[in-house]
This record gives C-alpha cells, sequence and structure tokens, in this order.
C-alpha cells in the first residue's frame, strides 16, 4: 500500500458509516399513520406520537417523504403534510409557524382554494402538494393518512431563540 492509500482507505469507510448512520436518522424522523384521517386528526395523531405534521424545507426532505409515502398511502392523493392557511387565507405558514419559504413544491396550478375554500396541505404520491378541505372532500378524494415528523428534529432546526416557544 502507498502512503496514499493508506490514508484514503480510514477516511473511505468513515464517509460511508457517516452517511449510513445519517440515512438510518431519516428512517427515525418521518412515519406515516396507519389511518386514514382529517388533517386535524392527523396532526393529533402526530402529536401523541411526540411529533407533529411533516415540515418540508427542502428538496432532498421532499424526496424522501415522497418515497415514505409512495410506500406507505392507502389514498391515491397520498399523506398529510404539516402545511395551513387556515389562520390567514392564501398566507401558508409550517405547523412549526414558519412560513413556505424558500422552498416549496406545489403542483402546477395550486393551491387554488377551490371548493370554498382547501386550506390543509397533502402531498400527491408524486411528490407535489395540493391544498384540500380539511376532511379531503373537494371532488370527492376522501382522508388521508398523516406523515408525521419527530418533534425534537424540528425544534433543533428552528433558531435557538424560537425553541422555547414550542415547550409545552
Ligand atoms: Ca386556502
Ligand atoms: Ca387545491
Amino acid at each position: 500500500m502507498t502512503t496514499l492509500t493508506r490514508t484514503i482507505w480510514p477516511l473511505l469507510v468513515i464517509l460511508i458509516l457517516g452517511i449510513s448512520k445519517s440515512q438510518a436518522a431519516n428512517e427515525d424522523r418521518y412515519f406515516v399513520g396507519p389511518d386514514r384521517l382529517t388533517w386535524t386528526a392527523g396532526r393529533a395523531y402526530c402529536h401523541k406520537r411526540g411529533a407533529d405534521l411533516a415540515v418540508i424545507e427542502t428538496a432532498e426532505e421532499n424526496e424522501h417523504v415522497k418515497r415514505l409515502v409512495q410506500q406507505k398511502s392507502d389514498s391515491d392523493a397520498g399523506c398529510w403534510i404539516g402545511a395551513t392557511d387556515a389562520g390567514h387565507e392564501g398566507q401558508w405558514r409550517w405547523v412549526n409557524g414558519k412560513p413556505l419559504a424558500p422552498y416549496s413544491n406545489w403542483h402546477h396550478g395550486e393551491p387554488n382554494n377551490l371548493c370554498h375554500g382547501e386550506n390543509f396541505a397533502h402531498m400527491w404520491p408524486d411528490g407535489t402538494w395540493n391544498d384540500q378541505k380539511r376532511d379531503g372532500s373537494c371532488n370527492g378524494w376522501g382522508l388521508m393518512q398523516p406523515v408525521c415528523e419527530r418533534r425534537e428534529r424540528q425544534v433543533s432546526r428552528l433558531d435557538p431563540a424560537a425553541a422555547p416557544l414550542l415547550q409545552p
């Protein structure tokens, strides 16, 4: 072995271990509820398990949640995610209070607030987002399973100053 080879191998091993560890953390971070519920009941399901509906801030995160939706969803509409404009029409926010910026992945033409007001977001199995009624009733799609994200992870991604606001 040359000196270079001896140096590179340990670094490669460390890199591979690091990647598999972060993937394992991702597996653990999100989960899909077993039952089709309203957005609100889905959120309560997540809360009971120390989580909240998923907050998606990057394309990489969206890709991960998309794969989960494709694997676990019982509905062709996909699953609920943690965005709503119920507080103020047209002002979409994540359940942690942050606006949907800079990343969002709305389906073309969405959110369109159909059916006298769609205020709750779900992810289609293709990874794009749509606004829908709380019970999924617009155009007859129906109830959906929630995608939950463990809460401590969400807090750790906020400004330290904002974290106390999320404490019970
Ligand atoms: Ca709306
Ligand atoms: Ca819509």
